[in-house]
């Protein structure tokens, strides 16, 4: 745990507007410990994260990519017109010029505060998904001519034969002897196991193409405006060279679940078809001019192929002992792992 007085320790690092006064706990993200750093002479705030080092092996190399994303974002808005300092990202650097403060073995970094911007956990309304579909449509369109290289900071994310090798470590494993328990939801992962790698296999052969792509465009990784418009992309950590159709699959994800992610209650969770066609739409306002053939006709399967892959992810993490993602109770891993199954049953029954 690091104190308050540690926190602003850290925070006197970076190169701020003024003096730090005080930095409180921010958001719910399951990887980064995420804080708001106050000053006391100016009204300028900045979000200050601990990177998880547990998981991205390669700090420095992920802020290289950050800054160099958010460079390129900055003059493409600036271009339509937009406010750069809003609509994108900006990396504070450290005081000694590093895109990251190093405590111990603790990674440390920066980003300026967007003001008067709204946050959600849910997409309440058809526009809100609408509006969320044109944002990372309009990302991956601005980042379509980004070309130069990127550190793949977590190398297999979306790459279901990596994830199989993962998994099958783990049941071999099954080191708190958890998998009897769970027999049930090992089928379920075990029974879509060959669909799974004939879509991979496109993405394997070139068929499906990559580009600059997002990875993680859950709803609260976006930030929106008053109008509701997707204002900034947040949460760059895993800006990597792959199929958009990721971005796609695991919006649908989020912004279409009639319930939680964690939901305990099933019955609440189901894919909303509205909330699909809406986001659809939005996307394909801006995608649609880029899109080949191949990847419009994998749009549906993408959703069903990321659900797919965060059961997995959350099933595999109850099993191995809950090391990936923070947990609030014991069977959090497991509670989430039942409500997107729940999910990914209503894609499959409604999209195919
Ligand atoms: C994590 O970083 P955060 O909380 O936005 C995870 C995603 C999962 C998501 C599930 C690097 O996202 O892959 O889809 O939780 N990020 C990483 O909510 O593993
Ligand atoms: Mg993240």
């Amino acid at each position: 745990m690091t104190t308050g007085t540690q926190l602003l320790d850290i925070a006197r690092n970076f190169r701020l507007e003024g003096t730090p006064l005080q930095v409180d706990n921010l958001g719910d993200g399951f990887i980064n410990d995420t804080y708001i750093i106050r000053l006391s002479d100016s009204p300028v705030k900045y979000i200050l994260q601990r990177k998880n080092t547990n998981i991205f092996k390669d700090i420095p190399g992920m802020m290289n990519n950050i800054q160099a994303i958010t460079e390129h974002l900055k003059k493409k808005i600036a271009a339509a017109g937009g406010d750069p300092m809003r609509e994108s990202l900006t990396v504070v650097p450290a005081k000694d010029g590093n895109l990251y403060y190093r405590h111990g073995e603790e990674f440390w970094c920066v980003t300026l505060f967007i003001d008067d911007s709204i946050s959600y956990d849910k997409a309440d309304t058809p526009l809100l998904a609408e509006k969320g579909g044109h944002g990372i449509g309009r990302f991956q369109a601005m980042l379509s001519d980004f070309d130069q290289p990127l550190t793949d900071t977590l190398p297999g994310f979306h790459n279901i034969s990596f994830r199989y090798r993962q998994w099958d470590d783990t049941l071999a494993r099954d080191p708190e002897n958890r998998a009897a328990s769970v027999k049930d939801l090992i089928d379920e992962i075990e029974s879509r196991r060959q669909d799974m790698l004939g879509f991979y296999n496109l993405v394997e052969t070139g068929r499906i193409p990559l580009r600059v792509t997002h990875n993680d465009t859950k709803i609260a990784n976006m930030l929106f405006d008053r109008d509701g418009n997707v204002l900034c992309v947040l949460d760059l950590d895993t800006v990597l060279k792959a199929p958009c159709l990721y971005d796609f699959g695991d919006s649908i994800r989020s912004y279409t679940n009639t319930g939680a992610e964690d939901d305990t209650d099933l019955d609440r969770v189901s894919m909303s078809r509205e909330m699909y066609d809406a986001f659809l739409r939005g996307y394909l306002s801006e995608a649609g001019t880029f899109l080949t053939p191949v990847e419009r006709d994998y749009l549906p399967f993408s959703a069903r192929y990321i659900t797919y892959e965060q059961v997995l992810r959350f099933l595999m993490d109850y099993i191995d002992g809950d090391h990936y993602y923070k947990i609030k109770y014991p069977e959090h891993n497991l509670v989430r792992t039942r409500a997107q199954l729940r999910l990914l049953q209503s894609i499959e029954r409604q999209l195919f």
